[in-house]
C-alpha cells in the first residue's frame, strides 16, 4: 500500500517536473519524442485535446452560469432550466488588448470585476462571469495579464494585490534596480547568464529572449529562478488547468519577416495554447505540440527521431506576443550606466541585427518544409519570425475566438488600446478586425459589422458597452454560407473611459508607484461594471441577455421584454455619423468629468505611428533610469 502511494508520489512528482525544460535552465534540452509520428496537424478542427478539455469545462460553466444568471435577476427567465435544457453549452470568450502596462492594469481591474475571487464582484460588478467563460486571450500587455495570472497557478488580481509580491512596478522593467546598480547588474547578469545557457544549447537567441526574461522577473519574481525554466506547456500539468478551474489561455503574436512590414489583410496571426502553438490562416494553417517548440522537423516530423523541449518558455512567449517594447532593451543602452552593467549588455546584445529589434526569431521553423499553407516564405524559412500582437492594428485578440471550431457564443471585448491623441481607444482594432474577413486570410471566418472609427466616436460607442452582431440574421451577407450565422459570436464591447481615475496613461509609460497603480485597476472595474451598477443596475441582466441571445436564436425562443429594452440601450443600431469635423467632448456618464476633445489618429500602431515611436523610444529613455 505505502509503496504503492510513494510510487504515485514519484510519479507526480516526476511528470510534474517533466514540463519545466529538461535541463532545468533557461536552455531547451532533448526529451523523448511523442508515439505520434508528427509534430502538426492541419487547422481544420480543434486539437483532440482542446475538445476532451472543454468538454470538461462545459459542466463547470454551466454551473457557474446558471449561478451568474440567477444572481442577474432577469426577468422572465429561468436560468436553471434554460441552461440545462440546451443541447450545446454556451461558450464565452473574454479578449483583453495590447497597449504596455496600461492595457494590462486597466485589463487587470476588467477581469477583477468577473472574477468572483474579488471582493464587491458579486455585490456590486460581474463576478461569476471569469467562473462562467471558455477562453481568455491576450495580446501584448493583455497577454501580460493573462500569462501572470495563468502561469501563476491561476492566481487572481485580487491576490497579486493582496500578497504585494507581483507587479511591484514602481520600477521600469528594463532596470528594475532603479537607483539600486547592483540590483540591476545582477538582472542583466542573469539574463545574461540564461541566454548563454540557451546559446550554448546551439539555439540562436534574439532581442525576444532578453525581452522574456526581463519580463519574467516581474511576473514570475515567485517561481524557481523567476522561471528560467518555466515552459508554457506546464499549464497541461497543472491541477487548476487538469481540473477545468480556469479558463483556456491563449496569447496572440503575428508573423513578420525581418525588414518588412504586414498590414492587416495579409498579417498571418499565430496563438499559443496550452497545447499548441501556431495559424488558422492559409498561409500556414497548422498547428504544432507547443510543448516540443525547438525539435528540428521535415514536414512536422521530428528530423532522426529527436525531440526537443524547454524550448516554449513562458517568459518567451509573453516576449513574443509584446515583441514591440523590445527597444527598450536597446534604449538602456543609451543612458549612463555603470561600464560593468554596458559590457553584460554587450553580451547580450551581440547578436541581434537592428531589422530583428521588434522580432522573435523561432529556430528551427516547426513548419518548414511542408505545402499545407500557402506562405512559401515561412515555409522554405529555417525560421519562423514572430512579431507583437497587435502589430497588424488588430489591438484586441479576437480572432482565436471567431474560429467556428470553438463555438464561441460571445465576446466580451476589452479595448485599452492608445488610438486617440489623448490615448483612448476609437474602435480602430474592432474596424481592423472587421475588415479582415473580407482578405483571403479569413479563411471564412465571419464578424459583425461594426462602424467607421469617426462613428465610434461620434456616436459615444466607446463611452460606454456597445453590443454588435445583436441580430445573428442581419449577418447573413458577411458568411458567404460557409457558416451558419449563428457561429458569428455577438461581441460586447467595452473600451477603456475614466470613471475615478484618468487610465490613459502612455503606452510607453514603464513605471508605476502602487497608488497609481491600483487606481487604474480599480477604475477598470468600474468600467466593466458600469460604475458598479449605479449608471446601469439592469446591467448584470444585460450582460445576461447577451450571453444567451445565440442560443436563444439558435432556438428561435423568444426574447424577454427586459433583454428588448437592454438590447436597445447597448446594440449598435447601424447608424453611422462620419462627420469628422465633430468634436465630441469627453464625457461619460457618471465619470470624472472631462474637456479632453478625442481627435482621431489612424494607421497608428497601438496609439503610435512607427515613424513617432523613434521619437518616443529616445524620449522614453529618461523614464528607463526612473
Ligand atoms: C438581484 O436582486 C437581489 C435581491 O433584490 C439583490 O440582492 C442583488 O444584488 C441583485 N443582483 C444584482 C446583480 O443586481
Ligand atoms: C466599485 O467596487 C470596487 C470593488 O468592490 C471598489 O473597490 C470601488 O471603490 C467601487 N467604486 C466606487 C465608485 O464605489
Ligand atoms: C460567487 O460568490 C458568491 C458569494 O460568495 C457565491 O454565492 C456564488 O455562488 C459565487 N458564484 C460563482 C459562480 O462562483
Ligand atoms: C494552486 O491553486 C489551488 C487553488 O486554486 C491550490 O489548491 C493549490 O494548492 C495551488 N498550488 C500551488 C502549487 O500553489
Ligand atoms: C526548484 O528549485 C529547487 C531548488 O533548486 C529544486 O529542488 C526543485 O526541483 C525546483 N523545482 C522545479 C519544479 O524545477
Ligand atoms: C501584404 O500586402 C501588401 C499590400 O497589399 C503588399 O505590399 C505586401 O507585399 C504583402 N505582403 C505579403 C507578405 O504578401
Ligand atoms: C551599446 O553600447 C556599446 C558601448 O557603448 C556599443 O559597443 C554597442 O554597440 C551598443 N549596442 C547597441 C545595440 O547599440
Ligand atoms: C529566411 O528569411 C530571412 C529573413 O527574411 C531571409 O533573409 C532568408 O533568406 C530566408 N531564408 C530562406 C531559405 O528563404
Ligand atoms: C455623445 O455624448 C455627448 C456628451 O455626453 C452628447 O452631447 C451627445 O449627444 C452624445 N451623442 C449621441 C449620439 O448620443
Ligand atoms: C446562400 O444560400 C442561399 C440559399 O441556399 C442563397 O439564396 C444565397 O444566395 C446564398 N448566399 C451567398 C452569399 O452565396
Ligand atoms: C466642448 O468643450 C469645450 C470646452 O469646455 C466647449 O467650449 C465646447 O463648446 C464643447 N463642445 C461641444 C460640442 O460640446
Ligand atoms: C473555409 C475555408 O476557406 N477553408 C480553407 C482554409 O484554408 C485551407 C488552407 O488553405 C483550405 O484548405 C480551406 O479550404
Amino acid at each position: 500500500m505505502e509503496v504503492i502511494k510513494l510510487s504515485l508520489l514519484l510519479f507526480s512528482l516526476a511528470s510534474s517536473v517533466l514540463a519545466w525544460s529538461p535541463t532545468d535552465s533557461y536552455a531547451p534540452g532533448e526529451i523523448q519524442c511523442p508515439s505520434n509520428s508528427s509534430l502538426t496537424r492541419d487547422a481544420d478542427s480543434l486539437s483532440s485535446e482542446e475538445q476532451r478539455w472543454l468538454e470538461g469545462r462545459s459542466s463547470v460553466t454551466d454551473a457557474n452560469l446558471i449561478t451568474f444568471l440567477q444572481h442577474a435577476n432577469m426577468t422572465d427567465f429561468d436560468p436553471e432550466s434554460y441552461i440545462n435544457g440546451l443541447d450545446r453549452t454556451i461558450r464565452i470568450g473574454l479578449a483583453f488588448s495590447g497597449g504596455g502596462y496600461r492595457a494590462m492594469l486597466n485589463g487587470a481591474g476588467q477581469l477583477s470585476a468577473l472574477d468572483n475571487r474579488t471582493r464587491g464582484a458579486w455585490e456590486h460588478g460581474l463576478g461569476g462571469l471569469l467562473e462562467s467563460s471558455t477562453y481568455l486571450v491576450g495580446l501584448s500587455g493583455g497577454n501580460w495579464l493573462v500569462g501572470t495570472i495563468a502561469m501563476n497557478n491561476y492566481t487572481s488580481v485580487q491576490k497579486i494585490l493582496d500578497d504585494g509580491k507581483l507587479w511591484d512596478l514602481s520600477h521600469s522593467f528594463v532596470n528594475p534596480g532603479g537607483w539600486n546598480i547592483k540590483k540591476t547588474y545582477d538582472f542583466y547578469k542573469g539574463i545574461s547568464d540564461a541566454l548563454d545557457d540557451k546559446r550554448n544549447a546551439g539555439y540562436d537567441v534574439s532581442l525576444t529572449d532578453t525581452w522574456g526574461r526581463a519580463l519574467s522577473y516581474s511576473f514570475f519574481s515567485e517561481l524557481n529562478d523567476t522561471g528560467a525554466a518555466l515552459t508554457w506547456s506546464t499549464l497541461q500539468d497543472v491541477d487548476v488547468f487538469q481540473n477545468y478551474e480556469m479558463p483556456f489561455p491563449i496569447v496572440v503574436a503575428d508573423g513578420r519577416t525581418p525588414g518588412t512590414f504586414i498590414i492587416n489583410d495579409n498579417s498571418t496571426i499565430f496563438e499559443f495554447n496550452p497545447f499548441e502553438m501556431g495559424s488558422w490562416d492559409p498561409s500556414v494553417y497548422q498547428f504544432t505540440q507547443v510543448k516540443y517548440l525547438g525539435t528540428e522537423v521535415n514536414d512536422g516530423k521530428p528530423v532522426n527521431g529527436k525531440c526537443v523541449g524547454g524550448y516554449d518558455n513562458a517568459g518567451f512567449v509573453m516576449g513574443t506576443s509584446s515583441s514591440l517594447f523590445n527597444q527598450f532593451i536597446l534604449q538602456i543602452n543609451t543612458t549612463s550606466l555603470s561600464s560593468a552593467i554596458k559590457s553584460i549588455l554587450t553580451s547580450i546584445l551581440q547578436d541581434v541585427s537592428s531589422d530583428e529589434n521588434d522580432i522573435a526569431v523561432y529556430k528551427p521553423n516547426p513548419f518548414q518544409h511542408n505545402d499545407v499553407g500557402t506562405s512559401q516564405s515561412i515555409s522554405v524559412n529555417d525560421t519562423l519570425y514572430l512579431c507583437d500582437g497587435g502589430e497588424d492594428l488588430q489591438n484586441v485578440p479576437l480572432y482565436p475566438l471567431l474560429q467556428k471550431e470553438r463555438q464561441v457564443d460571445v465576446v466580451f471585448a476589452f479595448d485599452n488600446s492608445a488610438d486617440t491623441n489623448q490615448y483612448w481607444p476609437n474602435g480602430a482594432s474592432i474596424v481592423a478586425s472587421y475588415q479582415r474577413q473580407f482578405g483571403n486570410q479569413s479563411n471564412g471566418t465571419s464578424f459583425p459589422y461594426v462602424p467607421d472609427i469617426t462613428t465610434f466616436v461620434n456616436l459615444n460607442l466607446t463611452s460606454k458597452p456597445t453590443f454588435f452582431g445583436c441580430d445573428a440574421r442581419n449577418l447573413s451577407s458577411l458568411t458567404n454560407n460557409l457558416t451558419s450565422v449563428y457561429d458569428i459570436p455577438l461581441l460586447v464591447y467595452t473600451a477603456n473611459r475614466p470613471f475615478t481615475y484618468w487610465s490613459n496613461t502612455s503606452t510607453f509609460k514603464l513605471s508605476y508607484e502602487n497608488d497609481e497603480r491600483d487606481s487604474i485597476i480599480q477604475n477598470g472595474f468600474e468600467v466593466a461594471s458600469r460604475l458598479n451598477g449605479t449608471i446601469d443596475p439592469e446591467w448584470n441582466a444585460c450582460v445576461g441577455c447577451a450571453i444567451i441571445r445565440r442560443s436563444q436564436e439558435r432556438t428561435n425562443a423568444d426574447q424577454s421584454d427586459q433583454c428588448k429594452q437592454c438590447f436597445e440601450r447597448y446594440c449598435w443600431d447601424g447608424t453611422l455619423s462620419r462627420d469628422s469635423s465633430i468634436n465630441v467632448n469627453f464625457t461619460t456618464e457618471g465619470s470624472t468629468n472631462g474637456t479632453e476633445t478625442l481627435k482621431i489618429n489612424s494607421g497608428s500602431i497601438l496609439g503610435i505611428s512607427s515613424s513617432v515611436l523613434a521619437v518616443v523610444l529616445a524620449a522614453v529613455s529618461a523614464f528607463v533610469l526612473g
